[in-house]
Protein backbone atom coordinates (compact mmCIF):
# COMPACT_ATOMS: atom_id res chain seq x y z
CA UNK A 1 0.00 0.00 0.00
CA UNK A 2 1.18 3.21 -0.75
CA UNK A 3 1.60 5.18 2.43
CA UNK A 4 1.24 8.86 2.79
CA UNK A 5 3.49 11.01 5.18
CA UNK A 6 2.20 13.38 8.04
CA UNK A 7 4.65 13.22 11.28
CA UNK A 8 4.89 14.87 14.36
CA UNK A 9 7.87 14.54 16.43
CA UNK A 10 7.99 11.31 18.40
CA UNK A 11 7.91 13.47 21.92
CA UNK A 12 4.95 16.05 20.87
CA UNK A 13 3.30 12.78 19.61
CA UNK A 14 3.27 11.04 22.66
CA UNK A 15 2.80 13.95 24.58
CA UNK A 16 -0.73 14.33 22.49
CA UNK A 17 -1.83 10.91 23.20
CA UNK A 18 -0.90 11.04 27.40
CA UNK A 19 -3.19 14.31 27.00
CA UNK A 20 -6.02 12.04 25.69
CA UNK A 21 -5.90 14.78 22.57
CA UNK A 22 -5.13 11.39 20.32
CA UNK A 23 -7.29 8.74 20.84
CA UNK A 24 -6.65 5.89 18.70
CA UNK A 25 -10.11 6.84 16.89
CA UNK A 26 -10.41 6.06 13.14
CA UNK A 27 -13.06 7.51 11.29
CA UNK A 28 -14.47 3.50 10.31
CA UNK A 29 -14.65 3.16 14.13
CA UNK A 30 -16.55 6.20 14.83
CA UNK A 31 -19.12 5.64 12.44
CA UNK A 32 -19.17 2.20 13.70
CA UNK A 33 -19.68 3.46 17.31
CA UNK A 34 -22.01 5.52 16.55
CA UNK A 35 -24.21 3.44 13.94
CA UNK A 36 -23.80 0.79 17.21
CA UNK A 37 -25.14 3.17 19.55
CA UNK A 38 -27.75 4.14 17.92
CA UNK A 39 -28.89 2.72 14.51
CA UNK A 40 -32.08 4.18 14.00
CA UNK A 41 -31.13 7.79 14.60
CA UNK A 42 -31.67 9.94 11.45
CA UNK A 43 -28.00 10.81 10.80
CA UNK A 44 -28.25 12.13 7.30
CA UNK A 45 -30.92 14.02 5.54
CA UNK A 46 -30.60 15.55 1.87
CA UNK A 47 -31.73 15.44 -1.70
CA UNK A 48 -34.49 12.79 -1.03
CA UNK A 49 -33.02 10.98 1.80
CA UNK A 50 -33.01 10.37 5.04
CA UNK A 51 -30.65 8.03 6.62
CA UNK A 52 -30.32 6.56 10.25
CA UNK A 53 -26.39 5.91 11.45
CA UNK A 54 -27.04 2.35 10.75
CA UNK A 55 -28.23 2.39 6.86
CA UNK A 56 -25.09 5.53 6.20
CA UNK A 57 -22.60 2.88 8.07
CA UNK A 58 -24.18 -0.20 5.87
CA UNK A 59 -23.98 1.78 2.43
CA UNK A 60 -20.67 2.98 2.92
CA UNK A 61 -19.96 -0.40 3.69
CA UNK A 62 -21.51 -1.62 0.64
CA UNK A 63 -19.60 0.95 -1.56
CA UNK A 64 -16.16 0.36 0.36
CA UNK A 65 -16.69 -3.61 -1.94
CA UNK A 66 -17.75 -1.99 -4.61
CA UNK A 67 -14.91 0.64 -5.07
CA UNK A 68 -12.28 -2.31 -4.34
CA UNK A 69 -14.15 -4.71 -6.75
CA UNK A 70 -14.07 -1.91 -9.12
CA UNK A 71 -10.47 -2.58 -9.40
CA UNK A 72 -8.93 0.68 -6.99
CA UNK A 73 -6.68 -0.67 -4.78
CA UNK A 74 -5.92 0.27 -0.50
CA UNK A 75 -3.93 3.49 -0.49
CA UNK A 76 -4.98 4.88 -3.88
CA UNK A 77 -5.99 8.62 -3.71
CA UNK A 78 -9.36 9.25 -4.90
CA UNK A 79 -10.50 12.67 -6.36
CA UNK A 80 -14.25 13.63 -4.71
CA UNK A 81 -16.14 16.58 -6.36
CA UNK A 82 -19.73 16.76 -4.51
CA UNK A 83 -21.91 19.11 -3.68
CA UNK A 84 -23.94 19.10 -0.60
CA UNK A 85 -25.73 15.42 -1.30
CA UNK A 86 -25.76 12.67 1.32
CA UNK A 87 -23.59 10.73 -1.16
CA UNK A 88 -20.78 12.75 0.07
CA UNK A 89 -21.11 10.96 3.19
CA UNK A 90 -21.54 7.23 2.28
CA UNK A 91 -18.72 7.88 -0.70
CA UNK A 92 -16.30 9.81 2.16
CA UNK A 93 -16.31 6.48 4.67
CA UNK A 94 -16.31 4.09 2.18
CA UNK A 95 -13.34 5.54 0.81
CA UNK A 96 -12.53 5.51 4.34
CA UNK A 97 -13.57 1.81 5.11
CA UNK A 98 -11.50 0.55 1.84
CA UNK A 99 -8.60 2.35 2.96
CA UNK A 100 -8.63 4.70 0.12
CA UNK A 101 -7.51 7.92 0.26
CA UNK A 102 -10.06 10.81 -0.45
CA UNK A 103 -8.56 13.98 -2.06
CA UNK A 104 -11.47 16.65 -1.61
CA UNK A 105 -12.01 19.09 -4.01
CA UNK A 106 -14.74 21.75 -4.44
CA UNK A 107 -17.60 21.90 -6.79
CA UNK A 108 -16.09 25.26 -7.89
CA UNK A 109 -13.01 24.05 -8.75
CA UNK A 110 -12.61 23.02 -13.19
CA UNK A 111 -10.05 20.97 -14.83
CA UNK A 112 -7.16 23.34 -14.09
CA UNK A 113 -7.47 22.91 -10.38
CA UNK A 114 -9.14 19.25 -10.87
CA UNK A 115 -5.93 17.94 -12.99
CA UNK A 116 -3.37 19.64 -10.28
CA UNK A 117 -4.63 18.25 -7.80
CA UNK A 118 -4.84 14.36 -9.66
CA UNK A 119 -1.32 15.12 -10.68
CA UNK A 120 0.13 15.97 -6.88
CA UNK A 121 -2.00 13.56 -5.19
CA UNK A 122 -0.98 10.80 -7.64
CA UNK A 123 -4.72 9.85 -7.78
CA UNK A 124 -6.29 6.93 -9.69
CA UNK A 125 -9.89 7.69 -8.88
CA UNK A 126 -11.94 10.39 -9.37
CA UNK A 127 -15.89 10.69 -8.02
CA UNK A 128 -18.20 13.42 -9.44
CA UNK A 129 -21.87 14.25 -9.35
CA UNK A 130 -23.47 14.22 -12.56
CA UNK A 131 -24.23 18.06 -12.38
CA UNK A 132 -24.37 20.58 -10.40
CA UNK A 133 -25.51 24.31 -10.57
CA UNK A 134 -25.93 24.18 -13.97
CA UNK A 135 -22.59 22.49 -14.59
CA UNK A 136 -21.71 19.06 -16.28
CA UNK A 137 -19.23 17.20 -14.40
CA UNK A 138 -18.95 14.28 -17.08
CA UNK A 139 -17.65 16.78 -19.38
CA UNK A 140 -15.03 17.81 -16.71
CA UNK A 141 -14.19 14.15 -16.04
CA UNK A 142 -14.06 13.59 -19.84
CA UNK A 143 -11.12 16.27 -19.87
CA UNK A 144 -9.38 15.51 -16.81
CA UNK A 145 -8.88 11.69 -18.39
CA UNK A 146 -7.13 12.87 -21.26
CA UNK A 147 -5.09 15.63 -19.33
CA UNK A 148 -4.20 12.77 -16.66
CA UNK A 149 -4.18 9.04 -17.99
CA UNK A 150 -3.68 7.99 -14.51
CA UNK A 151 -7.19 8.35 -13.14
CA UNK A 152 -8.46 4.77 -14.28
CA UNK A 153 -11.52 4.83 -12.81
CA UNK A 154 -14.47 7.73 -12.77
CA UNK A 155 -17.82 7.33 -10.39
CA UNK A 156 -20.65 9.39 -10.98
CA UNK A 157 -23.50 10.21 -8.45
CA UNK A 158 -26.18 10.46 -10.74
CA UNK A 159 -26.65 9.53 -14.52
CA UNK A 160 -23.43 8.28 -15.38
CA UNK A 161 -23.59 8.36 -19.33
CA UNK A 162 -20.35 6.46 -20.60
CA UNK A 163 -18.98 6.25 -16.93
CA UNK A 164 -19.72 3.69 -13.88
CA UNK A 165 -22.65 4.84 -12.01
CA UNK A 166 -22.35 4.67 -7.87
CA UNK A 167 -25.46 2.70 -8.24
CA UNK A 168 -23.61 0.59 -10.82
CA UNK A 169 -20.73 -0.48 -9.02
CA UNK A 170 -19.63 -4.03 -8.61
CA UNK A 171 -21.77 -5.21 -5.61
CA UNK A 172 -18.46 -6.64 -4.63
CA UNK A 173 -20.13 -9.11 -2.16
CA UNK A 174 -17.07 -11.59 -1.97
CA UNK A 175 -14.49 -8.87 -1.78
CA UNK A 176 -12.67 -8.58 1.63
CA UNK A 177 -12.02 -5.41 3.18
CA UNK A 178 -8.92 -4.44 4.75
CA UNK A 179 -8.18 -4.07 8.43
CA UNK A 180 -9.12 -0.59 9.96
CA UNK A 181 -6.44 2.24 9.36
CA UNK A 182 -3.87 3.16 12.13
CA UNK A 183 -5.27 6.14 13.99
CA UNK A 184 -1.79 8.22 12.89
CA UNK A 185 -2.54 7.17 9.30
CA UNK A 186 -3.28 9.83 6.70
CA UNK A 187 -6.71 9.72 6.44
CA UNK A 188 -7.43 12.08 3.44
CA UNK A 189 -6.10 15.26 1.79
CA UNK A 190 -7.29 18.74 1.88
CA UNK A 191 -6.56 21.91 0.13
CA UNK A 192 -4.97 24.45 1.20
CA UNK A 193 -6.30 28.11 0.71
CA UNK A 194 -3.29 28.66 -1.87
CA UNK A 195 -1.68 31.90 -0.74
CA UNK A 196 0.94 31.63 -3.15
CA UNK A 197 0.72 29.87 -6.48
CA UNK A 198 -0.70 26.75 -6.88
CA UNK A 199 -3.17 24.88 -4.07
CA UNK A 200 -1.10 22.43 -1.50
CA UNK A 201 -2.27 19.07 -0.59
CA UNK A 202 -2.60 18.93 3.47
CA UNK A 203 -2.12 15.19 4.68
CA UNK A 204 -4.29 14.93 7.72
CA UNK A 205 -3.93 12.31 9.73
CA UNK A 206 -7.16 10.12 12.05
CA UNK A 207 -5.91 10.89 14.86
CA UNK A 208 -5.48 14.78 14.76
CA UNK A 209 -8.38 15.51 12.48
CA UNK A 210 -10.78 13.74 14.87
CA UNK A 211 -9.04 15.42 17.90
CA UNK A 212 -9.98 18.58 16.34
CA UNK A 213 -13.98 17.95 15.48
CA UNK A 214 -14.52 16.09 18.52
CA UNK A 215 -13.30 19.10 20.66
CA UNK A 216 -14.54 21.22 18.27
CA UNK A 217 -18.37 19.35 19.04
CA UNK A 218 -17.53 20.10 22.53
CA UNK A 219 -16.98 23.59 22.26
CA UNK A 220 -20.00 23.85 20.30
CA UNK A 221 -22.16 22.16 22.69
CA UNK A 222 -23.68 19.27 20.02
CA UNK A 223 -25.24 16.72 21.69
CA UNK A 224 -27.50 13.89 19.96
CA UNK A 225 -30.65 16.36 19.70
CA UNK A 226 -28.36 19.15 18.15
CA UNK A 227 -29.40 19.76 13.98
CA UNK A 228 -26.34 20.63 12.02
CA UNK A 229 -26.58 22.35 8.85
CA UNK A 230 -24.01 22.33 5.69
CA UNK A 231 -24.70 25.47 4.34
CA UNK A 232 -21.33 25.67 2.84
CA UNK A 233 -19.93 23.49 0.23
CA UNK A 234 -19.30 20.81 2.46
CA UNK A 235 -15.66 19.38 1.17
CA UNK A 236 -14.45 22.66 2.74
CA UNK A 237 -12.28 22.35 6.12
CA UNK A 238 -14.94 24.40 7.59
CA UNK A 239 -18.43 23.08 7.33
CA UNK A 240 -16.46 19.67 7.45
CA UNK A 241 -14.52 19.97 10.81
CA UNK A 242 -15.75 22.81 12.84
CA UNK A 243 -17.35 21.48 14.13
CA UNK A 244 -19.02 20.76 10.35
CA UNK A 245 -20.13 17.48 9.64
CA UNK A 246 -17.89 15.11 10.98
CA UNK A 247 -18.11 16.80 14.57
CA UNK A 248 -21.97 16.31 14.15
CA UNK A 249 -22.09 12.88 13.54
CA UNK A 250 -19.36 12.59 16.22
CA UNK A 251 -21.76 14.07 18.60
CA UNK A 252 -24.51 11.92 17.46
CA UNK A 253 -26.52 14.96 15.77
CA UNK A 254 -28.26 14.97 12.74
CA UNK A 255 -26.87 16.77 9.53
CA UNK A 256 -28.76 18.22 7.02
CA UNK A 257 -27.55 19.15 3.78
CA UNK A 258 -28.21 22.30 2.17
CA UNK A 259 -28.10 22.71 -2.06
CA UNK A 260 -26.87 26.48 -1.34
CA UNK A 261 -26.55 28.37 0.94
CA UNK A 262 -28.85 30.86 0.01
CA UNK A 263 -31.85 32.01 2.70
CA UNK A 264 -34.30 30.57 -0.09
CA UNK A 265 -32.81 27.15 0.02
CA UNK A 266 -31.17 26.70 3.55
CA UNK A 267 -34.55 28.62 5.39
CA UNK A 268 -37.12 26.22 4.60
CA UNK A 269 -34.59 23.50 5.83
CA UNK A 270 -34.12 25.18 8.99
CA UNK A 271 -38.15 25.35 9.57
CA UNK A 272 -38.54 21.69 8.71
CA UNK A 273 -35.32 20.27 10.25
CA UNK A 274 -35.63 22.24 12.98
CA UNK A 275 -31.95 23.34 12.48
CA UNK A 276 -30.24 24.17 15.84
CA UNK A 277 -26.46 25.37 14.33
CA UNK A 278 -24.86 26.16 11.13
CA UNK A 279 -21.68 28.19 10.02
CA UNK A 280 -21.51 30.71 7.35
CA UNK A 281 -18.39 33.09 5.44
CA UNK A 282 -19.60 36.53 6.07
CA UNK A 283 -21.54 38.44 3.05
CA UNK A 284 -23.52 35.23 3.02
CA UNK A 285 -23.84 36.25 6.94
CA UNK A 286 -25.66 39.79 5.45
CA UNK A 287 -27.46 38.02 3.36
CA UNK A 288 -28.85 36.02 5.98
CA UNK A 289 -29.45 38.98 8.35
CA UNK A 290 -30.75 41.44 5.36
CA UNK A 291 -33.27 38.28 4.43
CA UNK A 292 -34.43 36.99 7.97
CA UNK A 293 -36.81 39.78 9.21
CA UNK A 294 -39.33 39.31 6.15
CA UNK A 295 -39.11 35.89 6.17
CA UNK A 296 -41.91 33.67 6.38
CA UNK A 297 -40.13 30.89 7.45
CA UNK A 298 -40.00 29.88 11.39
CA UNK A 299 -35.89 30.53 12.34
CA UNK A 300 -36.17 30.01 15.85
CA UNK A 301 -34.79 26.45 16.29
CA UNK A 302 -31.20 28.07 15.59
CA UNK A 303 -29.26 28.63 18.42
CA UNK A 304 -26.02 29.09 17.34
CA UNK A 305 -24.79 31.06 13.80
CA UNK A 306 -21.06 30.41 12.93
CA UNK A 307 -19.61 32.71 11.29
CA UNK A 308 -15.81 32.71 9.52
CA UNK A 309 -13.53 32.00 6.83
CA UNK A 310 -12.73 35.92 6.38
CA UNK A 311 -13.29 38.78 8.64
CA UNK A 312 -16.85 39.55 10.57
CA UNK A 313 -16.99 43.19 11.27
CA UNK A 314 -17.70 43.69 14.92
CA UNK A 315 -20.80 46.01 13.25
CA UNK A 316 -22.34 43.25 11.61
CA UNK A 317 -21.64 40.82 14.23
CA UNK A 318 -23.42 43.08 16.58
CA UNK A 319 -26.90 42.43 14.49
CA UNK A 320 -26.66 38.69 14.59
CA UNK A 321 -28.13 38.70 18.30
CA UNK A 322 -30.95 40.98 17.33
CA UNK A 323 -32.05 40.11 14.25
CA UNK A 324 -31.57 36.01 14.04
CA UNK A 325 -32.40 35.70 17.97
CA UNK A 326 -29.07 33.05 18.46
CA UNK A 327 -25.85 32.99 19.42
CA UNK A 328 -22.73 34.52 17.39
CA UNK A 329 -19.92 32.19 17.37
CA UNK A 330 -16.54 33.60 15.78
CA UNK A 331 -14.43 30.47 13.76
CA UNK A 332 -10.91 31.25 12.56
CA UNK A 333 -9.58 28.02 11.08
CA UNK A 334 -7.41 26.64 8.42
CA UNK A 335 -7.32 23.65 6.99
CA UNK A 336 -3.94 23.50 7.74
CA UNK A 337 -4.58 23.25 11.35
CA UNK A 338 -5.29 25.68 14.37
CA UNK A 339 -9.23 26.61 14.33
CA UNK A 340 -10.08 29.66 16.96
CA UNK A 341 -13.72 29.85 18.17
CA UNK A 342 -15.56 32.52 21.11
CA UNK A 343 -17.09 30.14 23.14
CA UNK A 344 -20.83 30.20 23.28
CA UNK A 345 -21.02 31.82 27.12
CA UNK A 346 -18.53 34.34 25.94
CA UNK A 347 -19.47 38.07 26.86
CA UNK A 348 -21.28 40.10 24.01
CA UNK A 349 -18.30 42.29 23.61
CA UNK A 350 -15.37 39.16 22.78
CA UNK A 351 -18.03 37.44 20.62
CA UNK A 352 -18.34 40.58 18.39
CA UNK A 353 -14.83 41.91 18.56
CA UNK A 354 -12.65 38.91 18.67
CA UNK A 355 -11.95 36.12 16.34
CA UNK A 356 -12.29 33.53 19.16
CA UNK A 357 -9.47 31.29 20.90
CA UNK A 358 -7.93 28.18 19.91
CA UNK A 359 -9.31 24.71 20.69
CA UNK A 360 -6.53 23.43 22.40
CA UNK A 361 -4.73 24.20 25.33
CA UNK A 362 -1.70 22.56 23.35
CA UNK A 363 -2.23 24.95 20.45
CA UNK A 364 0.60 26.77 20.24
CA UNK A 365 0.12 30.54 19.35
CA UNK A 366 3.64 32.53 18.16
CA UNK A 367 2.88 36.33 17.36
CA UNK A 368 6.16 37.84 15.94
CA UNK A 369 7.27 41.10 14.55
CA UNK A 370 9.38 41.23 11.18
CA UNK A 371 12.13 40.54 12.66
CA UNK A 372 11.08 37.35 14.40
CA UNK A 373 10.70 39.21 18.17
CA UNK A 374 7.34 38.07 20.06
CA UNK A 375 5.24 41.33 19.93
CA UNK A 376 3.37 42.28 23.52
CA UNK A 377 -0.26 41.61 24.20
CA UNK A 378 -2.42 43.89 22.29
CA UNK A 379 0.03 44.73 19.41
CA UNK A 380 -0.30 43.24 15.73
CA UNK A 381 2.70 40.55 14.62
CA UNK A 382 2.33 37.31 12.09
CA UNK A 383 1.01 34.15 13.91
CA UNK A 384 2.56 30.95 13.95
CA UNK A 385 1.30 27.87 15.59
CA UNK A 386 2.00 24.62 15.82
CA UNK A 387 -0.35 21.82 18.05
CA UNK A 388 -1.82 18.48 18.10
CA UNK A 389 -3.94 19.24 15.06
CA UNK A 390 -1.55 21.21 13.19
CA UNK A 391 0.31 19.94 10.21
CA UNK A 392 4.18 20.10 10.12
CA UNK A 393 4.24 19.74 6.19
CA UNK A 394 2.18 19.75 3.10
CA UNK A 395 1.97 16.51 0.51
CA UNK A 396 5.26 16.05 -1.43
CA UNK A 397 6.58 20.05 -1.77
CA UNK A 398 9.69 20.71 -0.28
CA UNK A 399 9.95 24.51 -1.47
CA UNK A 400 6.26 24.97 0.24
CA UNK A 401 7.57 23.05 3.63
CA UNK A 402 10.50 25.17 3.48
CA UNK A 403 8.69 27.93 3.66
CA UNK A 404 5.64 27.82 5.83
CA UNK A 405 7.49 26.06 8.28
CA UNK A 406 10.12 27.26 10.81
CA UNK A 407 12.86 24.44 11.82
CA UNK A 408 10.80 23.57 15.27
CA UNK A 409 7.43 23.04 13.00
CA UNK A 410 5.84 26.03 13.90
CA UNK A 411 3.28 26.45 10.75
CA UNK A 412 3.60 30.25 9.38
CA UNK A 413 -0.27 31.50 9.01
CA UNK A 414 0.10 34.33 6.88
CA UNK A 415 -1.94 36.26 9.12
CA UNK A 416 -1.40 39.09 10.98
CA UNK A 417 -2.98 38.84 14.24
CA UNK A 418 -3.79 40.77 18.03
CA UNK A 419 -3.34 38.79 20.56
CA UNK A 420 -5.86 39.90 23.41
CA UNK A 421 -6.15 39.19 27.17
CA UNK A 422 -7.35 35.40 27.81
CA UNK A 423 -5.67 34.17 24.48
CA UNK A 424 -8.76 35.73 22.34
CA UNK A 425 -6.89 36.31 18.43
CA UNK A 426 -8.31 39.44 16.43
CA UNK A 427 -7.57 39.01 12.60
CA UNK A 428 -5.50 42.37 11.78
CA UNK A 429 -5.30 41.59 7.95
CA UNK A 430 -2.13 39.22 6.83
CA UNK A 431 1.59 39.47 5.29
CA UNK A 432 1.01 37.65 1.90
CA UNK A 433 -0.58 38.39 -1.59
CA UNK A 434 -3.61 36.14 -1.61
CA UNK A 435 -7.16 37.31 -1.73
CA UNK A 436 -10.12 36.25 0.52
CA UNK A 437 -12.79 36.76 -1.83
CA UNK A 438 -15.60 35.71 0.34
CA UNK A 439 -13.75 33.33 2.29
CA UNK A 440 -12.55 31.66 -1.32
CA UNK A 441 -8.90 32.50 -0.86
CA UNK A 442 -7.16 33.24 -4.60
CA UNK A 443 -3.20 33.42 -5.36
CA UNK A 444 -2.54 36.54 -7.24
CA UNK A 445 0.53 34.79 -8.49
CA UNK A 446 -1.80 32.24 -9.58
CA UNK A 447 -3.74 34.77 -11.70
CA UNK A 448 -1.45 36.30 -12.94
CA UNK A 449 0.37 33.36 -14.35
CA UNK A 450 -3.14 32.90 -16.21
CA UNK A 451 -3.21 36.29 -17.64
CA UNK A 452 0.29 36.35 -18.75
CA UNK A 453 -0.63 33.49 -20.91
CA UNK A 454 -2.92 35.83 -23.02
CA UNK A 455 -1.00 37.11 -26.04
CA UNK A 456 -2.79 40.69 -25.72
CA UNK A 457 -0.99 40.72 -21.97
CA UNK A 458 2.58 41.86 -21.63
CA UNK A 459 2.43 42.24 -17.59
CA UNK A 460 -0.24 41.48 -15.26
CA UNK A 461 -0.48 42.04 -11.32
CA UNK A 462 -3.68 40.79 -9.09
CA UNK A 463 -4.54 42.46 -6.00
CA UNK A 464 -7.33 42.50 -3.53
CA UNK A 465 -9.54 45.98 -3.13
CA UNK A 466 -12.05 46.45 -0.27
CA UNK A 467 -15.60 44.77 -1.09
CA UNK A 468 -18.82 45.68 0.74
CA UNK A 469 -20.06 42.35 -0.46
CA UNK A 470 -17.29 40.09 -0.76
CA UNK A 471 -15.32 41.83 1.70
CA UNK A 472 -12.22 41.40 -0.80
CA UNK A 473 -12.60 41.50 -4.53
CA UNK A 474 -10.18 41.17 -7.19
CA UNK A 475 -8.87 43.10 -9.47
CA UNK A 476 -6.07 42.63 -12.13
CA UNK A 477 -4.09 45.57 -13.83
CA UNK A 478 -2.99 44.81 -16.91
CA UNK A 479 -0.27 45.98 -19.22
CA UNK A 480 -1.54 45.30 -22.89
CA UNK A 481 0.92 44.14 -25.51
CA UNK A 482 -0.57 45.34 -29.05
CA UNK A 483 -3.92 46.10 -29.44
CA UNK A 484 -6.03 46.62 -25.97
CA UNK A 485 -7.80 43.14 -25.31
CA UNK A 486 -11.89 43.32 -24.33
CA UNK A 487 -12.26 43.10 -20.26
CA UNK A 488 -14.69 40.12 -20.80
CA UNK A 489 -12.88 38.52 -23.84
CA UNK A 490 -9.86 38.08 -21.17
CA UNK A 491 -12.36 37.08 -18.66
CA UNK A 492 -13.85 34.56 -20.83
CA UNK A 493 -10.16 33.38 -21.78
CA UNK A 494 -9.30 32.55 -18.36
CA UNK A 495 -12.68 30.48 -18.03
CA UNK A 496 -11.86 28.78 -21.01
CA UNK A 497 -8.45 27.99 -19.43
CA UNK A 498 -10.52 25.96 -16.99
CA UNK A 499 -10.02 28.18 -14.01
CA UNK A 500 -12.54 27.96 -11.15
CA UNK A 501 -15.01 30.65 -11.48
CA UNK A 502 -13.84 32.59 -8.26
CA UNK A 503 -10.30 33.06 -9.85
CA UNK A 504 -11.82 35.14 -12.46
CA UNK A 505 -10.86 38.58 -11.76
CA UNK A 506 -13.91 40.86 -10.73
CA UNK A 507 -12.28 44.08 -12.51
CA UNK A 508 -10.01 44.64 -14.46
CA UNK A 509 -7.80 47.60 -15.23
CA UNK A 510 -5.46 48.56 -18.09
CA UNK A 511 -2.71 50.72 -17.45
CA UNK A 512 0.28 51.99 -19.24
CA UNK A 513 3.11 50.43 -17.27
CA UNK A 514 4.24 49.57 -13.93
CA UNK A 515 6.46 51.23 -11.62
CA UNK A 516 10.16 50.54 -11.26
CA UNK A 517 12.42 52.35 -8.70
CA UNK A 518 15.90 53.90 -9.45
CA UNK A 519 17.41 50.49 -8.60
CA UNK A 520 15.47 48.65 -10.49
CA UNK A 521 12.22 46.57 -10.60
CA UNK A 522 10.54 46.76 -7.64
CA UNK A 523 9.42 43.57 -5.83
CA UNK A 524 5.75 41.46 -7.11
CA UNK A 525 4.67 42.23 -3.77
CA UNK A 526 6.09 46.12 -3.19
CA UNK A 527 4.18 46.69 -7.14
CA UNK A 528 1.16 44.92 -5.80
CA UNK A 529 0.90 47.03 -2.93
CA UNK A 530 1.71 50.35 -5.03
CA UNK A 531 -1.27 49.67 -7.36
CA UNK A 532 -3.62 49.32 -4.79
CA UNK A 533 -3.26 52.07 -2.65
CA UNK A 534 -2.80 54.23 -5.81
CA UNK A 535 -5.70 53.15 -7.32
CA UNK A 536 -7.99 53.20 -3.81
CA UNK A 537 -6.68 56.96 -3.54
CA UNK A 538 -8.02 57.92 -6.86
CA UNK A 539 -11.84 55.99 -6.50
C1 LIG B 1 -10.42 36.47 9.38
N1 LIG B 1 -9.77 35.61 8.54
C2 LIG B 1 -10.13 34.32 8.58
C3 LIG B 1 -11.78 34.78 10.31
C4 LIG B 1 -10.34 32.18 8.30
C5 LIG B 1 -12.91 27.15 10.16
C6 LIG B 1 -13.12 28.43 9.71
C7 LIG B 1 -12.46 28.90 8.57
C8 LIG B 1 -11.58 28.07 7.88
C9 LIG B 1 -10.90 28.61 6.67
C10 LIG B 1 -11.37 26.77 8.34
C11 LIG B 1 -11.13 33.83 9.44
N2 LIG B 1 -11.39 36.07 10.22
N3 LIG B 1 -12.77 34.42 11.15
O1 LIG B 1 -10.53 25.91 7.72
O2 LIG B 1 -11.83 25.04 9.91
C12 LIG B 1 -8.63 33.32 6.86
C13 LIG B 1 -7.22 33.37 7.44
C14 LIG B 1 -6.81 31.89 7.44
C15 LIG B 1 -7.43 31.41 6.16
C16 LIG B 1 -7.66 29.91 6.11
C17 LIG B 1 -12.04 26.30 9.49
N4 LIG B 1 -11.23 32.51 9.24
N5 LIG B 1 -9.67 33.26 7.88
O3 LIG B 1 -11.24 29.68 6.18
O4 LIG B 1 -7.97 27.12 4.85
O5 LIG B 1 -6.43 34.10 6.54
O6 LIG B 1 -9.88 27.83 6.17
O7 LIG B 1 -5.42 31.69 7.45
O8 LIG B 1 -9.95 28.19 3.67
O9 LIG B 1 -8.69 32.11 6.10
O10 LIG B 1 -8.45 29.57 5.01
P1 LIG B 1 -9.04 28.11 4.84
Amino acid sequence: MRKLEQSWPAEAAARYRARGYWRGETFTRVLRDRARERPDHVAVVGGGARWSFGELEARAERLARGFLARGLEPGDRVIVQLPNIPEFLTVVFALFRARLIPVFALPAHRLVEIAHFARTAQARGYVVAERHEGFDYRTLAQELLGEVPDIAHVVVVGDAGDFTGLEGLPQGGDIDLPEDADPSDVAFLQISGGSTGLSKLIPRTHDDYIYSFRASAEICKLTPSSVYLAALPVAHNFPMSSPGVFGALYAGSRVVLSPSPSPEAAFPLIERERVTITGLVPPLALLWLQAAPTTRHDLSSLEVLQVGGAKFLPESARRVKPVLGCTLQQVFGMAEGLVNYTRLDDPEEIIVSTQGRPISGDDEVLILDDAGQPVPEGEAGHLLTRGPYTIRAYHNNDGANARAFTPDGFYRTGDVVKRMPGGYLVVQGRAGDHINRAGEKISAEEIEDHLLAHPAVFDAAVVSLPDDYLGERSCAFIIPQGEKPKAAALKLFMRKRGLADFKVPDQIVFIEAFETTAVGKVSRKELRAGLRRRFLEKT
